[in-house]
C-alpha cells in the first residue's frame, strides 16, 4: 500500500524589513504555482515568511513590533495565498508573527497554520521552544529577541488527519529539542512540517558555528527516524538585512535520510513524493512505542527543567 503525498519546500531567500507584505506574497504565489506544475498537494513556507526577521533588532514602540504581526489570517494582503491554494488545490504550512487580543489583552506568538486544498484552516502551532534572550543586548552584533516579543505557544503539539496522513507542525528552535517529535510520534504523526530562520552566527557559542549545517541536518534526521515520520525542513536564508540565515532546506524520510535538500541561497523549490506508508515499518518494528517505551522511567522529562548533577 503507497499513499503518496507530494510535498514541496518552498525555501524563501531572504526578505528585507522594506519588503511590503504584497511583494512577498507575490514570490509565495509563485513558489505555490511552480508546487503545483510539479504535482505538489502540498507546499511548505518558512517560519516568518511575511516578514524579515524582526527579533534580529532591539524595539521598544509597540506600533513598530505589532507591524511585523498579522492581525488577522487571512487578512486583505494574505487573502491571494488562500485563494490561490484553493484555485490550485494545493495546501500550504506558513509561518508567521500573530497578534490576537485574547482576553482583552494583546499577545503575540510565533505562529504557523496549515491550509488544506479547499483554502481552509484546518490547523494551528504557536512555537513553544523560543531561543534567544528577552533583554536587549546591545554587544551582540545582531539580537535574538524571540522571549521579548513572543510568548510560550499555548497550542500544545498538535497533529491533523490531513492531506491522506496525519501532519504536524513545530517551528525552528523546535526541532532541536526531541520532546517536539516525540508528543507528536506519540499522536501517529506521519509528517512533521519546520519553517525556520537560523543565523548562521550563534554568539553566545561561536564554536559551533562550523556545524550548523549538520546540527540542522542532526537534528531533523534524528527526529524523523526516531519517530518514524517525515520532515520538512524549510529555511528563510541568504543574508537577511546583514545577517547570514542557514539554508539546507530538505524532505526527510522516515528512515532519517533526506530525500531531497536545496542547493541554493534563494527562493528555491525542491519536491519530493513522499509514500506516508513508510512510516510503518519503524512505527510497527523499532520504534513500537506500546510494545517498548518505558514511561514509569522518564518521568525526570516532565518533573524536572534544568539538570541538577548528582552530589
Ligand atoms: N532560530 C534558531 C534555531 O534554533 C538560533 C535559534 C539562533 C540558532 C541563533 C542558532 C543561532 O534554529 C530560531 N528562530 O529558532
Amino acid at each position: 500500500m503507497s499513499r503518496i503525498l507530494t510535498v514541496g519546500a518552498a525555501q524563501l531567500g531572504p526578505i528585507a524589513c522594506a519588503d511590503a507584505r504584497p511583494r512577498v506574497v507575490t514570490r509565495l504565489l509563485e513558489l505555490m504555482r511552480q508546487a503545483h506544475a510539479m504535482g505538489c498537494g502540498l507546499v511548505v513556507f518558512p517560519e516568518l515568511a511575511l516578514t524579515t526577521f524582526f527579533p534580529r533588532w532591539y524595539m521598544e514602540s509597540e506600533a513598530e513590533i505589532d507591524a511585523f504581526c498579522e492581525k488577522e489570517m487571512p487578512s486583505a494582503e494574505t487573502r491571494p495565498l488562500f485563494d490561490e491554494a484553493a484555485r490550485l488545490s494545493v495546501g500550504f504550512y506558513l509561518g508567521y508573527a500573530e497578534l490576537s487580543l485574547e482576553g482583552g489583552r494583546k499577545r503575540r506568538f510565533n505562529t504557523s497554520i496549515l491550509v488544506d486544498g479547499a483554502g481552509r484552516v484546518v490547523g494551528k502551532y504557536r512555537k513553544i521552544h523560543l531561543p534567544g534572550h528577552a533583554e536587549h543586548e546591545p554587544s551582540r552584533r545582531f539580537q535574538h529577541l524571540e522571549k521579548r516579543y513572543f510568548e510560550i505557544g499555548d497550542l500544545g503539539f498538535g497533529v491533523w488527519r490531513a492531506f491522506g496522513g496525519i501532519i504536524g507542525m513545530c517551528i525552528c528552535n523546535d526541532r532541536r529539542w526531541p520532546e517536539t517529535y516525540r508528543v507528536m510520534g506519540l499522536q501517529g504523526v506521519e509528517m512533521v512540517l519546520l519553517g525556520y530562520n537560523t543565523p548562521v552566527h550563534n554568539p553566545p557559542a561561536q564554536e559551533h558555528d562550523h556545524l550548523g549545517d549538520f546540527h540542522n541536518r542532526l537534528s531533523m534526521q534524528a527526529g524523523a527516524y526516531q519517530n518514524g515520520t517525515w520532515v520538512v525542513g524549510v529555511a528563510k536564508t541568504g543574508n537577511e538585512e546583514g545577517v547570514p540565515m542557514l539554508a539546507q532546506s530538505q524532505i526527510i524520510a522516515p528512515s532519517g535520510e533526506t530525500v531531497a535538500m536545496t542547493a541554493t541561497e534563494a527562493d528555491e523549490l525542491i519536491v519530493a513524493r513522499c509514500d506516508l506508508d513508510l512510516c510503518n515499518s519503524y512505527k510497527r518494528t523499532m520504534f513500537n512505542f506500546a510494545a517498548h517505551r518505558v514511561p514509569e522511567a522518564y518521568r525526570l522529562i516532565c518533573e524536572r527543567r534544568g539538570a541538577i548533577p548528582p552530589d
